[in-house]
């Protein structure tokens, strides 16, 4: 046994099987800290979620004792550092029950995931005539990438609309996705409207017409137990840094027939099998996708948080947030005058986005920073979808499990005394 494999990367106590949000949060040493002079609510997870002490001694630990660059050399941490970051990568794929570590590509993130598969699959595979399918409720890395893949094949793109209601209009899709369709590129949840969206319809759907799927799992993943292979996703993109890893590190899942038969999207040292002065042939998976040093560190630490949420429960997580969200919706909803987004309840994850009419998303931003709350205000790299919603930009509260009731009590008030420092007269 390696000294590696006996390092246990930092521990969580045990919790009990209906942990609560109380009990979890001390795992999280930032959420202990004051902003002007108050303790710290953090409703901004939807931007990146804060990490527990058990990913940070991952980060700590790996630095300290096993640093080496991975795959290249013999010497003993070099080892240790590759068998870190391979364990990384399995712990991943069980994570989200893929057949294999070789179909989990470590990436810096969901943005990048998806544009390798649009550069290395779509221009591959787009021709002038075909169709790629979006939504208005995409964040701009599902959106953009097909808007260079598209200029470059002569492929068109076509959105499935939101219904009044904030959820994809299924008729519609039914209509858009036809012969032409050669790709269907979807959020599993919206980081907007929180929507979580059918995707083994959507999968059946393309499936039956020929086309395959992308799915955008960077706010579903974090939250909620997630089954890759059983719904049916072609393609599946998400990031460590909200599901309580470090930032820079992020996956892409593929079926292994689709990325056997794609190029590499970007070339140099360790995606390649020979290399000769005008030609080269590339490694296996997931290694053609992964040119030059990884960032080691990262997948080291997207593990220890692997490991953490699975200690916590996915269905637990996932159990708590919508108790809590829930809640926050009640409240909110019983703020006069406020105006929230997207379905009710029962049918969104833990965040909700809202506007306080006359009142800047940014003005009340501040404002609730200076009562120590954290909320993110702006378009949330959704234009689209802010044009569709016709307004310029939200202000949004983003939970995770380790928020409690009390926290959302504290934006309620914070929010009451918005209304009244910025003059809103009730009713
Ligand atoms: N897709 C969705 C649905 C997202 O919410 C985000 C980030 C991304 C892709 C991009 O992820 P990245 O890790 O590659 O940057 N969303 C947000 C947000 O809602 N607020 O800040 C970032």
């Amino acid at each position: 046994m390696t000294e590696l494999q006996q390092v246990r990367y930092g521990q969580v106590a045990a919790p009990t099987a209906n942990w609560t949000a109380e009990e979890v949060r001390h795992h999280f040493p930032i959420l202990a800290r004051k902003v002007h002079g108050k303790p710290l609510i953090y409703l901004d997870n939807a931007a990146t979620s804060q990490k527990p002490r058990m990913v940070l001694e991952a980060l700590n630990q790996y630095y300290k004792r096993h640093n080496a660059n991975v795959h290249r050399g013999v010497h003993t941490l070099a080892a240790e550092a590759t068998q870190a970051f391979e364990v990384a990568r399995a712990k991943v794929a069980r994570f989200i029950n893929a057949p294999s570590p070789e179909q989990v590509i470590f990436t810096r993130g969901t943005t990048e995931a998806i544009n390798l598969v649009a550069y290395a699959w779509g221009l591959e595979n787009l021709r002038s005539g075909d169709e790629i399918v979006v939504t208005e409720m995409e964040h701009h890395s599902n959106l953009v990438p097909w808007h260079l893949a598209a200029r470059r094949t002569g492929a068109t793109i076509k959105a499935i609309p939101i219904t009044i209601d904030g959820k994809l209009d299924l008729d519609q899709a039914r209509q858009l996705i036809g012969p032409k369709t050669r790709l269907v590129a979807v959020a599993h949840v919206s980081n907007v409207l929180g929507t979580i969206n059918p995707i083994e319809e959507l999968t059946a759907l393309a499936h039956a017409r020929g086309a395959l799927v992308l799915v955008d799992g960077a706010q579903a993943v974090p939250h909620m137990p997630v089954d890759v292979p059983a719904m049916g996703a072609d393609f599946y993109a998400f990031s460590s840094h909200k599901m309580c890893g470090p930032t820079g590190a992020g996956v892409l899942y593929g079926r292994r027939e689709l990325l056997e038969a794609m190029p590499p999207f970007l070339g140099g040292g360790e995606m390649i099998s020979e290399v000769y002065i005008d030609r080269s042939t590339y490694n296996v998976l997931p290694y053609k996708f992964e040119a030059g040093t990884p960032n080691i560190a990262q997948a080291i630490g997207l593990g220890a948080g692997v490991d953490y949420l699975s200690a916590l429960g996915m269905e637990r997580i996932h159990q708590v947030e919508r108790e809590l969200v829930a809640y926050a919706y009640e409240r909110m909803r019983q703020v006069e005058g406020l105006q929230l987004y997207g379905p009710g309840p029962s049918e969104r994850a833990g965040l909700v986005a809202f506007n306080l009419p006359g009142v800047h998303p940014h003005d009340l931003a501040t404002f609730l920073d200076q009562d120590g709350i954290a909320i993110r205000a702006g378009h949330h790299c959704a234009q689209p979808l802010m044009r569709a919603l016709k307004v310029q930009s939200t202000a949004r509260a983003s939970f995770y499990f380790y928020n409690a009731a009390d926290e959302v009590d504290a934006l309620v008030a914070s929010l009451q005394r918005a209304k009244e420092y910025f003059g809103h007269v009730l009713g």
